[in-house]
Order: C-alpha cells, then structure tokens, then sequence
C-alpha cells in the first residue's frame, strides 16, 4: 500500500463526524462511531481480512497466515472526545491497517510462514468522554475490568454502553484473537518530540493517574425569594471543589502533579433556582503514585471541611486508578533500532496521557511509539500532525509489527 493510499484514507476517515474548526466528534457508540467501523469493516473485506466484534465492541481484522497460531494486534481507537482531534487513535488504527497490507504483500512474497498472526483492532471506547471509564474496551480484553459491569455504565442522558453499542449494530458475540504481543503508534501530545526536532518516540514508561468522581448535595431553592442564610447551594461549594483540585497541585514542584475537573454537570440547571445537585470529576496524574494519594488526601480533608462549612454532603469516589507501567525494554529497543534504520530521530519518552497499550501492557508484551503533535496540542480541534511525521511513523509501525510477527 502506497503512501498516498494511507493519507487518502486518513483523510477520509477525518472528514466522519468532521467539526467545522479541523477536528472530529466521534463519541464512543454515537452514530459517527458506527460510521468509522463500517469504514474499518469495508477496508479489511477489501483485503479479504475476517472481522470479528467482541462482547464489548472491539473490532478485529484478522491476518491468518499460519492457522491456530496466537496474534500479533497492532491499533488503536477510531472513538474521539467531543471537540476533538482527528488524529488522536485514528492516526493508529489507520497505520495498523495500512502496516497489516504491507506486511501481508511481504509474507506473501517471502514464501516462509511466520510463527505468528496479525490482527488489527479499533479499541472500543479509549477515551472515556461520554462513557467512563476510559480505555474502556481494551481493559476489559485483558481482563482488567469486568464487562458485564461495563455493559451497565450509563452516560448523562442514561443510555447504557450495552443499549449504545447495539443502537450502533456492534455489540458482538465473537471470540477475540488470543494476543502474543501489542503495538501501537500514537500521536505525542506533548511537545517533546517536536521541540528536538524527533520523529519517533520510543515510549519507556506511563504515569500513575486516577480520577475522582464527585457528588455534591445542596438544597434547591427560589434564586430571588431565599435568604442567603438559608440557601445550601451546591454550585458555590463546587466551584471552591474545582479551584482546590487546580491548587493542589501548588503543594508539590512544578509539573510533578498535573490535574484539573474536565466534566460538571448541574441539576437542575435553570437560572432561577439555586442548584440542588453538582457532578465533577477531577483527573489526578502523577510520576509517583505517593503525590497522587498525597494530593487527594488532602483534597478529601478539604472537602469534608467545605461539607461542614456549607451544610451539605459531598460524596468522593476514587475511580479509573491506572498504576505506573513500563513498558519491556525489549519493545523499546526495536522501536530505537527500527527508528535508526529507517533513519528516523527517535528517543525514550514517558507518556502522561492513557493508552490502551496500558491495559495491553498488562497481558502481553507491548511496544507504544510517538510521532510529534504540532504545538503538543490534544483533545481539541486545532490537534495537528504532518503528513510527513504521519507516513515516518508508519513505516516505523510496518517494521517493528514485521519483527514481532516474524517472533
Ligand atoms: O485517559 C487518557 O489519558 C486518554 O486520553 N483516554
Ligand atoms: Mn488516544
Ligand atoms: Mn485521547
Ligand atoms: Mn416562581
């Protein structure tokens, strides 16, 4: 497959739920997610590839060469944040499909069988933005989290995961290909790569990160006749919740922790009433798992003494804990070798954001790589990368995918 066939295809599948400013809003089970699938689905049959959709909507296009032996999967996720970037997962998946046709055209030509097959996956789910937990689907594969409890997580509106996936016609019944090994290529989002003037990063090591889902119960009320003494307003005490999520982080050196509330959501939400009920969750990450506990402990004493200044209860959940992971120095090393070979700059890099070669990483062994994001900007319309960096990367994909099929 041409290079020009690749960015044809990519910037097809950027124009499915394409926003009016660059970006896409692909939210997991939403109709463009079913768009992006049968996308999938339509490419693999062109090659004459067997899909398979499992029990929490992973999709599979499966490489057979040698009957009855395990999988090498190469991808991503084709789900996006609302407002969000076209290449964050789709950049992976694209290249896992465009890596499986070269590697097959090779094999084919190579006469020799490998040891091992290939199978491309979609991901159902990475992102978590209408559905939470994030990195969902891939979690649920290796086990780390229990599908029939995902099946049942509802999103604001109330429709469940279980309802949005059969809406969407891929609530499967298939068995996943049994896994030898995991890779995946994945755009920065930070501004490392781009600021040493790199082509790959060779991905060593994730952060420790956990996320709070917050409850906060005040007392609705008439904006204009309540006395101020007599209001319990859930919305003030929120609003101190989200500037002590952002301070906390003040509490430790520079960039050591990163956090902020991304989701609130208000009940009832109408401009004459003082809010009863306020939903947040904030996202705690860390290099060391100590200033996370450190941090939310200090948050849980601040909130308990907001509760009882306000006079209303507040109710914190820790949730979506993902320990630090390191990835095997083996994958690493082939990610520098394939880079060198192919003449590409290529360095060690830890990742901040989730994968969902985290939850692979678990299982087998995993190999996650970088390619640069312009301004290291993600989860927003203005998330961008060259088509230069984007073809490197594949070529990069293509060749560590080779020796890990090859065994
Ligand atoms: O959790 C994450 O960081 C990813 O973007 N879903
Ligand atoms: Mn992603
Ligand atoms: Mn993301
Ligand atoms: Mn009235």
């Amino acid at each position: 497959m041409t290079a020009e066939a690749f960015l044809q295809d990519f910037h097809h599948v950027a124009t499915i739920g394409a926003t009016p400013n660059n970006g896409v809003h692909r939210q997991a089970g939403t109709d463009e997610d079913r768009q992006t699938r049968d996308w999938f689905a339509g490419f693999a049959a062109e090659h004459g590839w067997e899909v398979r959709v499992d029990g929490i909507g992973n999709m599979f296009a499966l490489l057979e060469f040698r009957p009855g032996a395990k999988f090498v999967l190469i991808g991503s996720h084709l789900d996006s944040q609302p407002l969000g970037g076209r290449f964050d997962g789709a950049y992976g998946v694209l290249a896992g499909l465009h890596a499986a046709a070269r590697i097959e055209a090779n094999v084919r030509a190579g006469g020799e069988l490998p040891p091992f097959n290939l199978a491309v996956v979609n991901w159902f789910n990475e992102e978590g933005g209408r559905f939470a937990p994030s990195i969902m689907g891939s979690s649920v594969y290796a086990g780390i989290m229990d599908r029939g409890q995902m099946l049942d997580v509802r999103d604001l509106q109330g429709v469940s995961v279980r309802e949005a996936l059969t809406g969407i016609g891929y609530l499967g019944t298939d068995e996943a290909p049994e896994p030898v090994s995991y890779a995946e290529i994945h755009i920065e989002q930070g501004r490392i790569l781009e600021r040493e003037g790199l082509t790959i990063g060779a991905v060593d090591s994730s952060w420790y990160t956990q996320k709070l889902d917050i409850e906060v119960l005040g007392e609705q009320s008439h904006t204009g006749a309540t006395a101020m003494a007599d209001r319990h307003d859930a919305l003030v005490a929120a609003s101190k919740i989200v500037l002590m999520v952002h301070d906390v982080t003040g509490n430790f050196e520079e960039e050591a922790l990163v956090s902020s509330v991304g989701q609130l959501t208000l009940e009832p939400n109408s401009p004459i009433v003082v809010a009863r009920r306020v939903h947040l969750v904030a996202d705690l990450r860390s290099n060391s798992p100590e200033i996370v506990k450190s941090a939310r402990d200090s948050l849980l004493a601040d909130v308990a003494a907001l509760a009882e200044e306000h006079d209303i209860r507040i109710n914190v959940k820790d949730f979506d804990i993902r320990a630090n992971q390191y990835y095997p120095e083996s994958g690493v090393e082939l990610t520098e070798k394939m880079a060198a070979n192919l003449g590409l700059g290529v360095r060690r890099i830890q990742t901040m954001a989730g994968h969902d070669s985290v939850a692979m990483n678990r299982i087998v062994p995993s190999v996650m790589m970088f390619i640069p994001s312009v301004d290291g900007v993600s989860h927003c319309e203005r998330e961008f990368t060259t088509d230069a960096d984007m073809l490197a990367g594949l070529d990069a994909l293509t060749e560590v995918a080779l020796e890990l099929v090859n065994g």
